[in-house]
């Protein structure tokens, strides 16, 4: 029922001296209302409707009004307003947000950007080192300093370990739309591209144990899920995603998602693969890495 049930995304992105639709948002977090209020803060506040739940039908049919719409013949439709609790809309916010974030939750037209390994060298490297998002998120899940209530399984080991726990894309209120990340103790590996058969042991490790914490938590087994990773990510710290086979996770398109089982027999094969091969991933219109695409003559 969840995977057919519609998943609608409303980003908005705000700002004073722009026409775009735009709110400050603020948490007040004394009386636990979420208020949308007017700051001196960019925010991007990301609202999506979740999937509905099998075991909330019975609720739902006895305590929502109908309101007819059009009927005809043994065909009609309704508006349905449901009981409160069951009328939630999880809330993402992002506050203060750079305008790096604005752009990354704004629609915009992909482009798809072919790198070799030498533009990685000469056009992807230089700007990463320069402009992508902060990691402090990163660390502060890895040192225990946020979301350690949340954490699913921790290998702690420096060089192989890793710490699983709930993606903030999964609301973690049915396992049709799961999503977890791994995120690797080690630092220094920024993506897909510093990868050498040096790391074999970490990634075959997170996939591993990874999948076997996913079984024991959520009882779903390896024939279930897509353990993969990003190309381009959005954060520069080596981190896997898994997502249940089925549920349609933003990012898991062949452009972005390489599956790690295919990471890790091309590591195998060539203990150079990332470093030289040619890669494909989509760049959205206002990306700056598209730019210096542009400007190097590679689009
Ligand atoms: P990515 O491949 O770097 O980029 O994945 P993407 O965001 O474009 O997919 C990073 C993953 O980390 C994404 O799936 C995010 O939803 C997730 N994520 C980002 N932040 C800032 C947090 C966070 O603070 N907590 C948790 N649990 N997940 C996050």
């Amino acid at each position: 029922m969840s995977e057919t049930a519609a998943k609608r995304e409303a980003n908005w992105v705000e700002s004073e001296n722009s026409s775009r639709k735009v709110k400050r948002a603020k948490a007040d977090e004394d009386n636990g209302h979420f208020k949308i209020m007017f700051a001196d803060k960019e925010a991007v506040v990301i609202l999506e409707k979740t999937p509905i739940r099998e075991d909330t039908l019975a609720d739902l049919f006895s305590g929502s009004v109908l309101k007819l719409e059009m009927k005809n013949d043994i065909y009609s439709t309704y508006r349905l307003q449901a009981p409160h609790h069951l009328n939630e809309i999880k809330t993402t916010v992002v506050c203060p947000a750079t305008e790096k974030h604005i752009k990354k939750y704004q629609r915009q037209e992909s482009f798809l950007v072919e790198e070799t390994g030498e533009d990685y060298e000469s056009i992807t490297l230089p700007y990463i080192q320069q402009q992508s998002f902060s990691l402090q998120w990163v660390y502060n899940i890895l040192e225990k300093n946020a979301e350690a209530d949340r954490i699913v399984f921790e290998d702690p080991d420096p060089k192989v370990g890793f710490v699983l726990l709930p993606d903030f894309k999964w609301d973690q209120k049915q396992v049709d739309d799961l999503y977890l990340i791994a995120i690797a103790h080690c630092r220094g590996i920024r993506s897909l591209r510093d990868l050498k058969s040096e790391h074999l042991p970490l990634l075959q490790n997170i996939f591993e144990k990874g999948k076997e914490a996913i079984m024991q938590r959520y009882n779903l087994p390896a024939s279930k899920l897509r353990v993969y990773l990003h190309y381009q990510p959005s954060y520069y710290h080596l981190h896997v995603h898994f997502t249940k086979l089925g549920y349609e996770a933003p990012g898991c398109g062949v452009e972005r998602a390489h599956l790690l089982a295919d990471v890790i027999q091309n590591l195998q094969s060539d203990f150079q693969y990332y470093k030289t091969r040619t890669l494909y991933f989509p760049l959205r219109a206002e990306d700056g890495l598209l730019s210096k695409f542009k400007e190097s003559g590679k689009l």
